[in-house]
């Protein structure tokens, strides 16, 4: 599918031709997520350079009525910023200019920016930034803040919402809003900052964003405790959050079949001489040295197998390994069905067995590597060994974790890959105004389209597709 003509010459004059491409060895990195799972045939990838480019830009395809994906670092997991057939991508990536954080450590970033270049610079004026995740070389504060982006110390700061002051945005008639340094109060109607946060794409082009630091802990530990059941790692996370001095900075969970597979993508050995069913990454923070605290936590845990702990850099960076690398290490071995859900707090046992159940009522054989946030019960589940039966198997997954009260997308979002489940959590009244909201940003529907929302003919039945 072509742009109509003339498009992108225009666009070219504003962008420079050379950030324009359309040769499919140049915009095959674009078209592809990356699970390699989804892929569209963009009609080209527009390179913007400054918000008045990607403003020109999105009010010449607007005028032409051409459909516009909105791209970052191309991390995301369930394709939000995948073109379809003839989509022209506008990739964000050239928006990575930062400046230095203030006395109050706040700074103003281009959407482009890599969380890791944030992440350098918070620290090199002593400040961290309050999000992590592990594609954070990648990964860009545009795409975070998009999606709203969860990783491992939303138990301490929150997700990327609770760090974000203000946004500059771009309509997508190419109406520019500022929007960035707002005052602390403004109680002046709905909140358009907020209301783009976790949209995906579908509403307006984020351009810069206006984010809040936080202090870093002076000392860190970090543990790997091993338990032989889930629910005595839950109670742990319980223990750890309760205490007074050093603050948990994040709780990550992982199982020995996921964490046997690890060791062997990396060649490194276990943590364990006897491999725990469930082990619990704990790391604490403090202006006091927290392993005392760490220590009593073990010490106080019900049915701790095992346990390592790391208070130097290298050591802690090596527990975290562990736990990092099982996104790369399912690339590597699957792709899996990628699925991202959060359970009720207390049904953590009953979900990883209804989970278990549904899939293996689709493959038998099929294998689920589970892993995730515990202290938020938002669990990561990849199923391996089903390739013929993807979808049948997402949906039997999504279906008993809605029974249960879950959510079908804890922190990935819906993207085109979840758009079918969405009525699983949110009812039709929701889904109704959500249509709204995207008719008032986008009334010709140009932004995203097909991602977080489903055809409009289902919505009379939105939880069977
Ligand atoms: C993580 O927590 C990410 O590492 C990716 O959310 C999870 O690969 C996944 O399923
Ligand atoms: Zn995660």
């Amino acid at each position: 599918v072509d742009a109509p003509p003339g498009l992108l010459s225009d666009v070219a004059a504003v962008v420079g031709p050379a950030q324009v491409l359309v040769d499919p060895a140049l915009t095959a990195a674009y078209d592809t997520d990356w699970t390699g799972l989804f892929r569209g045939r963009s009609a080209a990838v527009v390179r913007v350079g400054s918000t008045s480019e990607l403003s020109s830009v999105l009010r010449l395809c607007g005028a032409a009525g051409q459909p516009v994906v909105l791209q970052g670092g191309n991390t995301g997991l369930v394709a939000g910023a995948t073109p379809r057939d003839g989509d022209v991508i506008v990739s964000l990536r050239r928006l990575a200019h930062l400046s230095d954080p203030d006395a109050g450590g706040q700074l103003t970033v281009g959407a482009g920016t890599t969380l890791a270049a944030v992440q350098e610079r918070a620290r090199a004026f002593g400040w961290e930034f309050g999000v992590d995740l592990a594609a954070r070389d990648s990964a860009t504060i545009g795409g975070m803040t998009a999606t709203n982006a969860g990783g491992v110390n939303v138990v301490r700061h929150g997700s990327m919402r609770a760090q974000i002051r203000g946004l500059e945005f771009v309509l997508a008639d190419g109406t520019v809003i500022d929007r960035l340094n707002r005052p602390a109060k403004d109680n002046t109607g709905y909140d358009l900052p907020d209301q783009l946060i976790g949209s995906e794409g579908t509403l307006a082009a984020i351009s810069r964003i206006r984010l809040q630091l936080v202090r870093p802990p002076r000392h860190r530990a970090v543990a790997l405790i091993g338990f032989d059941s889930l629910a005595a790692a839950v109670a742990t996370v319980q223990l750890a959050r309760t205490g007074e001095g050093p603050q948990l900075q994040a709780a990550e969970v992982m199982f020995a079949p996921g964490l046997a597979l690890v060791c062997a993508y990396l060649r490194v050995a276990a943590p364990f001489a006897q491999p725990p069913q469930v082990v619990l990454l704990l790391e604490f923070g403090g202006s006091l040295d927290p392993l005392g605290q760490l220590a009593d936590v073990v010490a106080k845990a019900p049915g701790v197998g095992d346990a390592v702990v790391a208070d130097d850099s290298a050591g802690r960076a090596r527990l975290w390994r562990y736990r990092e690398a099982h996104t790369e290490m399912l690339a590597a071995v699957g792709p899996p069905v990628k699925l991202d859900v959060a359970l009720p707090a207390g049904l953590l046992t009953e979900g990883i067995t209804a989970m278990e159940q549904a899939a293996h009522g689709v493959v038998p054989d099929s294998q689920l590597v589970v892993f995730g946030h515990l202290a938020e019960a938002n669990l990561h589940v990849n199923v391996l060994g089903a390739d013929h039966a993807r979808e049948q198997i997402a949906d039997a997954v999504l279906r008993a974790v809605a029974a249960l009260g879950g959510s079908i997308s804890a922190e990935h979002g819906v993207g085109r890959a979840k758009t079918g489940w969405l009525g699983l959590s949110r009812s039709p009244a929701e889904v109704r105004v959500l249509r709204g909201i995207k008719r008032a940003w986008d009334p010709a529907s140009l932004l995203a389209a097909g991602v977080l929302l489903p055809a409009e003919v289902s919505e009379m039945n939105d939880d069977s597709h």
